[in-house]
């Protein structure tokens, strides 16, 4: 699928964006995943900036898909199942305001389906912490970011965190996968 039939734009924080987007990127009905930075005070931010944590913006992930082909409510599907939605502020060993689990809505009806999908998570005993909060900016990461898992399988973080990670990912969603 081409960037220019894919439709919707979704944006995901839920710890290291070199993970989401490893994930994300290998799911059909994904045109582009870009790494960044949202739901912080200022503008361009850079990645050592977030990292300290002073700008308040999370590591997230843009997506842009086809709803045609992948709905939203499918895409948070892989969302809570790829990331820990119980944890303040927290991915695994990775702490800070920067690795908080929450979606961006861009519309009304991706908050409310985001609202039906936390519901049913809370419903079935799961003490979800993600926020939801409006988009109003992405900010795109330095270009090493992009394409990190990629481009680095052989880096320590990629192999230790992120590799099983997308494996579990591949095994759950192998129908949805792109290959
Ligand atoms: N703890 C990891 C996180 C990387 S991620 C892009 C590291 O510092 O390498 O936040």
């Amino acid at each position: 699928m081409s960037v220019s039939e894919a439709r919707e734009v979704a944006t995901l924080g839920g710890g290291c964006f070199w993970c989401l987007e490893a994930v994300f990127e290998q799911l059909h009905g994904v045109a582009r995943v870009e790494s960044g930075y949202a739901g912080g005070s200022v503008a361009n931010p850079t990645y050592q900036q977030v990292c300290g944590g002073g700008t308040g913006h999370a590591e997230v992930v843009q997506i842009l898909f086809d709803p045609g082909v992948l709905s939203f409510a499918e895409l948070l599907d892989v969302f809570f199942d790829i990331h820990d939605p119980t944890t303040i502020n927290r991915q695994g060993a990775d702490v800070g305001t920067q690795y908080r689990s929450v979606i961006f809505y861009h519309s009304p009806e991706q908050k409310r389906t985001a609202e039906e999908k936390i519901a049913a998570l809370k419903a079935s005993g799961i003490a979800v912490v993600t926020q939801l909060v409006p988009f109003e900016a992405f900010y795109r990461a330095e270009d090493y970011h992009q394409g990190y898992f990629r481009n680095n399988p052989y880096q320590g973080y990629c192999q230790v965190v992120i590799a099983p990670k997308v494996a579990k990912f591949r095994e759950h969603f192998a129908a949805r996968l792109k290959v």
